[in-house]
């Protein structure tokens, strides 16, 4: 049976990834509304993304028997100082969440729940791509300057992310 410490702290998790799919759907919403359209279907896969990392979490927890909990959703912010603004934000949010995976798996550890940190293992790999992915996108941006002509090749390189599928692992999603 998971801990009650554990239950808690992964369905904080759920919402946290649910705020992750929300701060990206934020970013797609201010870069469409600035024509960028290949970066804002970046944002929006990456959104995508973010959903099926809270739906791996919840499936797990649906097939130890943990009871989900879902909680509010934050507001994320409207607006950016610019496209570079909008990334370097997404950048410190992933580092934000990869402390929450460690922090997690910490717990995990401390509580002795195996299964749990096996799960969490795949999360902390995860992250590890999460931060080079936007990492590499704000040092292309900002070696373009942030002009218009940078802008428009990084827009139409944004533009080819595919659709994530459906991650392997325990925990299904
Ligand atoms: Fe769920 O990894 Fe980004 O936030």
């Amino acid at each position: 049976m998971m801990s009650p410490k554990m239950t808690d702290a992964l369905n904080q998790q759920i919402n946290e990834e649910y705020f992750s799919n929300y701060i990206y759907l934020a970013m797609a919403a201010y870069l469409e509304d600035m024509d960028l359209e290949g970066m804002a279907h970046w944002m929006r896969m990456q959104a995508q993304e973010e959903y099926l990392h809270a739906m791996k979490i919840f499936d797990y927890m649906i097939e130890r028997g943990a009871r989900v909990e879902l909680k509010p959703v934050a507001a994320p912010p409207k607006e950016w100082e610019s496209p570079l603004a909008a990334f370097e934000a997404a950048l410190e949010h992933e580092q934000y969440m990869t402390g929450n995976i460690n922090t997690l798996a910490d717990l995990a550890i401390n509580e002795r729940d195996h299964a749990t940190n096996n799960v969490l293992q795949w999360y902390v790999t995860e992250q590890v791509e999460e931060e080079a992915n936007v990492d590499s996108i704000v040092k292309k941006l900002k070696m373009m300057g942030g002009g218009g002509q940078g802008l428009f090749m990084m827009d139409r390189e944004l533009a080819s992310r595919p659709m994530p599928t459906i991650v392997e692992g325990a925990g299904g999603a």
